[in-house]
């Protein structure tokens, strides 16, 4: 008689499904196609080149504002708005120069603004970030912290009122998030299920203050459980396909008409506040430890591992992005700076705005 088989006692190897790149650590599971991804880190380098930029032109003293960096959030800042469509509308913080320009804005329009040209979003009158473009759905950001929840919250309940589909997209700092203004406008957002999907980037510092010296929450994401915000999770902000997919899925379930979303980021501000801080505050130990965590170098060695890119590609793309900043440059100095005289004008609604009276369709968007 045959033998029966012994049935092996050892457990069935269960092979663990691999759910992150070996380069990079990156998420691999994602809707975005190889030319989205692609498409996607030259918008982190042209975030990156554009923040030099500015650090180089503000050294050589032709910014006159404060100029905010967003080196090591890049991930954080343009994966998200890749998430929106075009009637989408964003409001952006100081540190979302990359989500400003995926959403459109041209880098020469951006760049006139930090220079205070004509020729800028706002006609000279603001010399950083504190601009927007409604063509592009972009809300200008607010200088008081947390503001921009309610007008961001505002506008598409307003857009729901005409039966438009829209969805917000707003971003906010651990810190900003002890506002009051934070609290009573996460709440009213939430309680009317405003289509508004609420981007908490945790990089750690509020300025000098570290961000376990403000608030005792284990997690900031925990803060949306109070408001009866479902979903808020907590993810690797430094990971572009892990903030895509959390913003698509937020931005989604926010346009099914769920309601308010939240989540949170986990990032760092690899300088200081503005160029002016030098952030001595920081232990340099941290600064390293994100720094090997660069969400340019980890997207790039993912791409390289799927073969969607060599580095010669990756050579090749940052230079072309170099040259459109170049280009940009170039035609922002030959701009003009607006007249003193007319200081006073575009103060008002009624008035027209000195940049755009000659120019009828910018004139049109601005005070329809
Ligand atoms: C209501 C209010 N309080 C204080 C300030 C001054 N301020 C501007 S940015 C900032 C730090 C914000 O930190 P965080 O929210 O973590 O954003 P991050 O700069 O780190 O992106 C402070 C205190 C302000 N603009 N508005
Ligand atoms: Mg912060």
């Amino acid at each position: 008689m045959a033998k029966a088989k012994s049935k092996s006692k050892a457990p069935a190897k269960v092979t663990k499904k691999q759910t992150h790149s070996k380069a990079g650590n990156i998420q691999l599971e994602t809707r975005l196609s190889k030319e989205q991804q692609l498409e996607l880190f030259r918008w982190m380098i042209l975030n990156r080149e554009f923040d030099n930029k500015i650090s180089l032109l503000y050294r050589r003293g032709l910014v006159i504002g404060a100029a905010f960096s967003s080196l090591g959030q890049e991930a954080s800042s343009c994966a998200s708005a890749y998430a929106v469509g075009e009637g989408d509308i964003i409001a952006p913080m100081i540190r979302n120069a990359g989500s400003t320009l995926v959403k459109g804005l041209p880098p020469r329009d951006f760049l006139a603004n930090y220079m205070y040209r004509i020729n800028s979003p706002t006609g000279g009158r603001d010399g950083n970030t504190h601009m927007g473009d409604l063509r592009y759905g972009i809300i200008a950001p607010i200088s008081m912290l947390g503001a921009s929840i309610a007008l961001a919250s505002g506008y598409v309940l307003a857009a729901r009122m005409k039966g438009e589909k829209r969805v917000a997209l707003t971003w906010i700092g651990e810190g900003s998030t002890s506002t009051g203004e934070f609290h009573e406008d996460v709440n009213f957002a939430a309680v009317k299920k405003a289509p508004l999907v609420v981007i908490i980037e945790n990089n750690q510092y509020a300025y000098s203050t570290p961000s376990e010296t403000q608030c005792l929450a284990e997690k900031f994401s925990d803060k949306a459980i109070g408001y009866g915000i479902k979903h808020a999770v907590t993810i690797d902000g430094n990971d572009a396909n892990a903030v895509y997919e959390t913003s698509k899925d937020a931005v989604d379930r926010a346009r099914a008409g769920e309601g308010t979303q939240m989540f949170e980021v986990l990032t760092f501000r690899r300088k200081g506040h503005a160029e002016h801080d030098p952030a001595k505050y920081v232990p340099e130990e941290i600064f390293k430890y994100w720094e090997e965590r660069d969400p340019l170098l980890r997207y790039g060695a993912y791409l390289k591992e799927l073969k969607y890119i060599d580095d010669d590609g990756i050579s090749d793309m940052t230079e072309k992005v170099k040259a459109e900043i170049e280009e940009a440059e170039e035609w922002v100095m030959a701009q003009p700076k607006p007249d003193p005289a007319t200081v006073m004008q575009g103060v008002y609604a009624d008035q027209p705005h000195p940049a755009h009276e000659d120019d009828d369709f910018l004139y049109q968007r601005k005070y329809r």
